[in-house]
């Protein structure tokens, strides 16, 4: 047991309500780490991978009801709906006390709880936040020491104050119906009952880091958002930040990882990785916005990494990974389609039945996933831990867009930026449950994410646009795009670095650029294509850097619906469209 008083008590509060058997404080030692990985596999909740290929890695399956987020049993309980907003599910804070309160009534009895301290944000930062998540799973305890910075260090961060968000968490039986992941922003704290899901259950991640971060946020005039960071190095050693916001398995651990392609690579170019989902991002001294990343490890997709998708993602899997809902081999390894190796002619899929190639499934799921310590990435930044964070050049949106939008444009101005985030749209993808591939509107890649009225996240991101004196440019790109036969047209992956050249380029006033109605675009000429020239011919840029007038109007009517849910829509955003559709009419 730690000495913080305002700890014990809640937590002495929380084990009076769940009535686990015993509980287990955790320090985060490695001591800990054997003892519990031993435990998990005793129990069948785990199990240890081939430790001769894969060092320190364990194998763990989700049921099969249980395999992503659960946004329709989502939750924002603030006091008023209002302040939940259009996008949010709510639930009143007596109500979703009172309903999972009754849930969680001896949910641990026969069970160990385990008491996780998690500090999000590197320990000598001091814009870090210290959560504690109560837990009946061994899992999670073994996934938060991997993607948090976890056990003393949080509790040594916090000494003696109260300031922490509190998360309780039980799996109770895994039961959909009896499935809840509720927040409470003005309690700081977090419920999230019946599930087994990283999404669902990891509450420092997307509970804590974005929904509770971006109320959190608000309030005190930073921003909490589901980004990517990225440096890229030029070949004089200056090194310039890229945050990135994709919805979920649109590209952001690939991009953050990526590799230049050959021609920039002799050039000397080098992309370095600071985080791969999420940033808290504050206004510095020198009048920049600065980007940490909270997170300590990756939370990956894992069908389609390969070794010429994201080798430094691969490679960052191979010691101390926890693989979750993979293929299991017979000799003790891994497998997943896209993988780049050859199927195995037999193997245990996601479910645990056994699978071969003539199967006519999936061995893994399509939301299968590794979770990886950040710090064995093979180009995790120097700056990664940086307690002020890095500086921001540029910020990207971006979509799975199989029309309409473009392979890149850059924002008129920080509002007309905020518009184009407000705007972003991507085809749904197996990251949460429901219907995949279809479009929908995602501003900021927050939609799922957003702890509060979502008119109010646009009007601070306005807010902030007046207070930054050196604001980042705006940016959306699109790796998405397909031909008639549904094929991708960009080749994408380490193939971006072209578009984040060009992106860098404009920051630097270095080049310039086609003005359209919906910002400023490339010149073919300035997207470079050496190397790419047989696969990405002049017709094929010309494509990608075109704008379809009658989509365009499709999707600003698609955008006014969106917006006609809101009743907190800043007037700038009516203003900024009204300009876009004034703007495509002119064309
Ligand atoms: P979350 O962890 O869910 O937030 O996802 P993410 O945004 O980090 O997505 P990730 O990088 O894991 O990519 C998800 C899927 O998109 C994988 O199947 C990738 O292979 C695919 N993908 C990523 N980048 C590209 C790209 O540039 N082009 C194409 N065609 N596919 C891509
Ligand atoms: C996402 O869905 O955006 C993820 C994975 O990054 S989860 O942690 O499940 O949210
Ligand atoms: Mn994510």
């Amino acid at each position: 047991m730690y000495t913080n008083k305002a700890v014990n008590n809640w937590v002495a509060e929380m084990a009076e309500l769940t009535k686990p058997d015993n509980i287990v404080w955790i320090d985060g030692s490695e001591e800990e780490r054997a003892r519990l990985a031993q435990e998990a596999v005793d129990t069948g909740e785990m199990q240890y991978l081939n430790q001769e290929l894969l060092p320190g890695c364990m194998y763990h399956r989700t049921a099969e009801n249980d395999v992503a987020r659960v946004e329709h049993l989502t939750f924002i309980c603030t006091s008023k709906r209002e302040d939940a907003g259009p996008t949010n599910n709510w639930m009143s804070p007596d109500e979703a006390y009172g309903k999972l309160g009754a849930l969680f009534d001896g949910s641990m009895k026969g069970r160990t709880m385990y008491a996780i301290p998690y500090l999000m944000g590197p320990a000598a930062s001091e814009f870090s936040k210290v959560g504690i998540e109560l837990t009946d799973s061994i899992y999670v305890v073994l996934n938060m020491r991997i993607m948090t910075r976890m056990g003393k260090v949080a509790m040594d961060y916090l000494g003696d104050s109260d300031d922490f968000v509190k998360g309780l968490h039980s799996k109770l039986d895994l039961n959909p119906e009896r499935r809840y992941i509720c927040h409470f922003p003005e309690d700081n704290a977090i419920w999230s009952i019946g599930s087994g899901y990283g999404g669902n259950v990891l509450l420092g991640k997307k509970c804590f880091s974005l929904r509770i971060g971006s109320y959190l946020a608000r309030q005190q005039g930073w921003l909490a958002e589901h980004m990517l960071i990225l440096g890229v190095e030029d070949p004089e050693g200056k090194t310039s930040y890229i945050a990135a916001a994709f919805p979920s398995a649109c590209g952001k651990t690939n991009l953050a990882m990526m590799i230049p392609p050959e021609y920039a690579r002799e050039k000397g170019y080098k992309v370095w990785t600071v985080g791969d989902d999420i940033a808290w991002m504050r206004i510095g001294e020198d009048g920049r916005l600065w980007a940490v990343n909270p997170e300590y490890g990756f939370f990956g997709v894992a069908p389609g990494t390969s070794m010429k998708s994201n080798p430094n993602a691969l490679l960052t899997t191979k010691k101390n990974t926890i693989f979750t809902n993979v293929a299991l081999t017979p000799d003790g390894n891994i497998w997943w389609e896209g993988m780049g190796t050859d199927a195995p002619a037999e193997a245990l899929d996601w479910r645990g039945n056994p699978w071969t190639p003539a199967s006519g499934e999936k061995a893994a799921h399509p939301n299968s996933r590794f979770t990886a310590p950040a710090g064995q990435c093979p180009c995790i930044s120097p700056e990664w831990e940086s307690p002020q964070g890095v500086p921001i050049s540029a910020i990207l949106f971006g979509g799975r867009r199989a029309k309409v939008a473009p392979l890149v444009y850059q924002s008129f101005d920080w509002e007309h930026g905020v518009f184009v985030g407000a705007t972003m749209g991507s085809e749904t993808t197996a990251a949460a449950t429901g219907q995949v591939g279809v479009v929908r509107r995602d501003p900021m890649a927050m939609l799922p994410f957003c702890g509060y009225n979502m008119g109010d996240y646009f009007a601070h991101w306005l807010a902030m646009g007046k207070k930054i004196p050196n604001p980042p440019k705006i940016f959306n790109v699109n790796w998405f795009r397909t031909n008639d036969e549904g094929k991708f047209i960009w080749p994408g992956f380490g193939e971006n670095f072209r578009v984040i050249k060009w992106v860098l380029d404009r920051c630097a006033g270095k080049t310039d650029a086609n003005e359209t109605a919906i910002g400023y675009m490339p010149k073919p000429e300035d997207i470079e294509l050496t190397g790419i020239e047989d696969e990405v011919n002049g017709d094929i840029i010309r494509d990608l850097l075109s704008i379809d007038k009658d989509s365009w109007a499709a999707e600003v009517e698609n955008q006014m619906e969106f917006f006609g849910k809101f009743d907190r829509l800043p007037d700038e955003i009516r203003t900024q469209q009204a300009g876009l559709k004034e703007r495509l009419g002119r064309i």
